[in-house]
């Protein structure tokens, strides 16, 4: 049985991936012999001129754990990652065919499975693609899995998802995710760094949003964040910085019902507006 397609957000253009192959749950097998030489040429040729552009410019934590992505010269298989992964923070990767429901993502978040689209973009699509390709989810996403703080970060997002979902707040608490887990900075001894698997999977964003003075940049704080839009198709115009990712998971502490409530009747920001200074 298969499973209807998915869109990203307001975009209108018509998903990728053969949703055919998907089960109940969303998930297929990584159809590893799909790939041609291309295919993963395509990866090498990303995986190389990403990593180079990584020192000053992602996290520590990042730097640190990429190696365990393991092969680089072509696209790895998930259950050569998920040997590791599984065994670092009980996570596992899952093949998916490209992005799949709200609530169905959240399962396998609080389940500690991750999402990762197998196919990947074109030669053509090299410097930009808009959906999600095996290696915007394996490279900027999977490293930070192996981080413990991340890892339990990611699985209390799923949770506090499929909550959203009864509550109505979903676009409230993605918009979370996209300013952390998508968008994220984080504030280290050497200064601004990224964490956020957008960035990091982006040659152009990862100096974009560390060095340009274009962009603003606010302390994350959840109620400014939940009420601040985005877009899918641009560099961003906001981003919220972080000190730790200790401080991140703090965060999810609190039940964020009540917040939800305090913000459903309140303006929204755009992705651009500049915080009000307080006389
Ligand atoms: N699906 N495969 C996949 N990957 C994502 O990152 C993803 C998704 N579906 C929905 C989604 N992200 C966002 O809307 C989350 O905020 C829920
Ligand atoms: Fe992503």
């Amino acid at each position: 049985m298969g499973q209807a397609p998915v869109v990203y957000g307001q975009s209108s253009r018509p998903p990728r991936g053969d949703y055919e192959r998907a089960g109940a749950d969303f998930t297929c097998a990584q159809d590893f012999a799909a790939y041609t030489p291309q295919d993963h040429d395509t990866y090498h040729r990303l995986y190389e001129r990403q990593s180079a552009l990584l020192p000053g410019r992602a996290c520590q934590a990042f730097i640190d754990v990429l190696p365990q992505l393991g092969a680089k010269e072509r696209i790895p298989r998930f259950e050569d990652i998920n040997d590791h992964l599984s065994r670092a923070t009980g996570w596992e990767i899952v093949a998916v065919p490209g992005l799949i429901p709200e609530v169905a993502f959240f399962t396998l978040l609080a389940n500690r499975q991750f999402p990762v689209t197998d196919w990947i973009r074109t030669p053509q699509e090299f410097d930009y693609i808009v959906e999600p390709d095996v290696f915007h989810d394996l490279f900027g996403h999977v490293p930070l899995l192996f981080n413990p703080v991340i890892a339990d970060y990611m699985q209390r997002y799923g949770a506090g998802g499929l909550k959203a979902e009864h509550l109505g707040a979903c676009e409230m608490l993605s918009r979370l995710y996209w300013y952390t887990i998508e968008f994220g900075l984080i504030r280290e001894a050497q200064g601004l760094r990224a964490y956020g698997a957008g960035i990091l999977s982006s040659s152009g964003e990862l100096q974009y949003s560390v060095n340009s003075p274009k962009p603003q940049r606010l302390p994350l704080e959840l109620a400014r964040t939940m009420r601040t839009r985005y877009k899918i198709d641009t560099y961003q115009q906001t981003y919220f910085v972080i000190d730790s990712f200790e401080q991140l998971f703090a965060l999810t502490e609190p039940d964020f019902s009540q917040l939800y409530d305090s913000l459903r009747d309140q303006p929204e920001f755009a992705a651009d507006s500049t915080p009000l200074i307080s006389p």
